[in-house]
C-alpha cells in the first residue's frame, strides 16, 4: 500500500514546503497538491517542492484541461520531472463546473474530455508528436521539444535494438484521473496510470472497482497496472474526540452538502439530517454546523480517530482494492503533530 498526502495551496508555498519535508521524512510516498484557480498556482507550488525535497513522488491532484491545455500541463509535468530527477506525476480530472462557469469556461463533454486529454498528455510527455480529431480536442500538430529520450537497456546493460538502431524512451510520467461517476471511472481505467477516487468508505469503493473493473477488462488491461487510490478525508489524534477538534466536521459538512442524494441514500444517512447540514451552510451559520454532523455522517465519508481506528478503515480499503490511500484534509488539528503521528503510527504498518 502507497501512503500519499495531499495539500491545499491556500496557505503560502512556503508552509506547503515545510509540511512537505515533514512528510517526505515521514515516509509518505506521494504528495498530491490540489487545483483551484483562486489558490496558489498548482506549478508554482510544486517546482518549489521539486526544488526542495529528495524523494516524494509529486504531482497536481487534480488539474483539469478546461482552465489549462494538455499541452501546457505536459510541458509543465516534463519540467517538473527534470527538476525533481523524475518524480512527477500527473493527476488530471473534470474540474469544477461552478467555477469553471463562473470564468465564463464552458464545462461541455468533461468525461471526454478528461481521457482525450490524458492520451494526449501520454502522447507529449512521451515526447511523440500528437494529432486527433476528438469530441473535445482537435489537435492539428503537437510535440514538445524539451522531452530527452533515453536508450533502453536490457537486463545485462545492453541498448535494446529496434531493427538497427537503439530503442529510446521518455522517463515514463504516469498520469492519474480523478474520478467518482460511473462513466468517468469506466472510461478512465481504459487509459490511466491510476485514479484518484474522492471517497473514504468500502461502500464506495465496492462501487467504483465494479467500474474499474469494467473499464480495465474494454481495454484489455490487468487491473493491477491501475493505482487505485483513495483521495480520503482524513484527521488523526491521540483519541477520536481530538481528532474531532480541527476541522473534521466542516469538511464533512461540505461533502454532506455537495454529495447527491443517492450517496447519501447509499450509506443510510439519515435525509432530514443531512438537509439540515445543507441548509446550515447554506446561510453561512458555521457555528452550529458542528453540531449538526452525526457520527454516521463522519463514518461515511471521512477517516477520523485515534491510530488504530484510522489503520482498520485503511485496511479495509486495502481489501476492496485500494493500492494507494491519500491522507487529505484536514489530516488532524495539528497538521505538523498529524504528519509525524502518521510517520511513526500509521506508515510502518503498510510498508
Ligand atoms: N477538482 C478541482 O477543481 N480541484 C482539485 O484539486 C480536485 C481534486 C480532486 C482529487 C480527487 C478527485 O477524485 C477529484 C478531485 N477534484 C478536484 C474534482 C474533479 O475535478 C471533478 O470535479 C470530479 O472528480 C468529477 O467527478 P466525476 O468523476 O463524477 O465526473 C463528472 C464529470 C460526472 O458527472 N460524471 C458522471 C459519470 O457518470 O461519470 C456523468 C458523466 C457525464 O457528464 N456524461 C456526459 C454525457 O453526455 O453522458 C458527458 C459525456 C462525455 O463525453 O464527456
Amino acid at each position: 500500500m502507497r501512503i500519499g498526502i495531499e495539500f491545499v495551496p491556500d496557505k503560502p508555498i512556503e508552509k506547503i514546503l515545510k509540511w512537505t519535508k515533514l512528510a517526505e521524512e515521514a515516509g509518505f510516498d506521494n504528495v498530491w497538491i490540489t487545483d483551484h484557480y483562486n489558490n496558489r498556482n498548482v506549478w508554482a507550488t510544486l517546482t518549489a517542492l521539486a526544488l526542495n525535497t529528495e524523494k516524494i513522488i509529486l504531482g497536481p491532484g487534480v488539474t483539469n484541461p478546461f482552465h489549462i491545455s494538455p499541452a501546457l500541463t505536459a510541458s509543465a509535468a516534463v519540467t517538473i520531472n527534470e527538476l525533481s530527477k523524475g518524480r512527477a506525476v500527473i493527476g488530471m480530472g473534470a474540474g469544477d463546473k461552478v467555477t469553471l462557469n463562473a470564468l465564463g469556461i464552458k464545462w461541455d463533454k468533461p468525461v471526454s474530455a478528461v481521457v482525450e486529454s490524458i492520451k494526449y498528455m501520454q502522447a507529449l510527455t512521451a515526447g511523440d508528436k500528437y494529432k486527433a480529431d476528438g469530441k473535445v480536442f482537435k489537435v492539428k500538430r503537437a510535440k514538445l521539444a524539451i522531452v530527452k529520450k533515453k536508450e533502453v537497456l536490457d537486463a545485462n546493460g545492453k541498448p535494446i535494438m529496434k531493427g538497427d538502431k537503439p530503442l529510446k524512451k521518455a522517463p515514463k510520467i504516469p498520469i492519474y484521473a480523478g474520478a467518482q461517476g460511473p462513466m468517468m471511472l469506466n472510461r478512465t481505467a481504459q487509459v490511466a496510470d491510476g485514479i484518484l477516487i474522492n471517497a473514504s468508505h468500502p461502500k464506495d469503493f465496492d462501487l467504483a472497482m465494479e467500474k474499474i473493473k469494467e473499464g480495465a477488462e474494454k481495454a484489455g488491461r490487468d487491473i493491477k497496472e491501475i493505482d487505485i487510490t483513495a483521495y480520503a478525508s482524513f484527521s488523526i489524534g491521540e483519541t477520536r474526540e481530538k481528532a474531532l477538534e480541527g476541522d473534521a466536521k466542516i469538511v464533512v459538512a461540505f461533502i454532506v452538502a455537495g454529495s447527491p442524494d443517492v450517496v447519501l441514500e447509499r450509506h443510510d444517512l439519515d435525509m432530514d439530517a443531512c438537509n439540515k447540514v445543507r441548509a446550515l451552510l447554506g446561510e453561512g451559520n458555521f457555528k452550529d454546523l458542528p453540531g449538526a454532523i452525526t457520527d454516521e455522517m463522519i463514518d461515511a465519508f471521512a477517516v477520523v480517530g485515534n491510530k488504530d481506528q484510522c489503520i482498520k478503515r485503511i485496511e479495509e480499503l486495502e481489501k476492496v482494492g485500494v493500492t494507494q490511500f491519500v491522507v487529505g484534509s484536514p489530516i488532524g488539528p495539528k497538521k505538523s503533530d498529524a504528519i509525524k503521528q502518521i510517520g511513526k503510527e500509521i506508515i510502518p504498518h503498510f510498508k
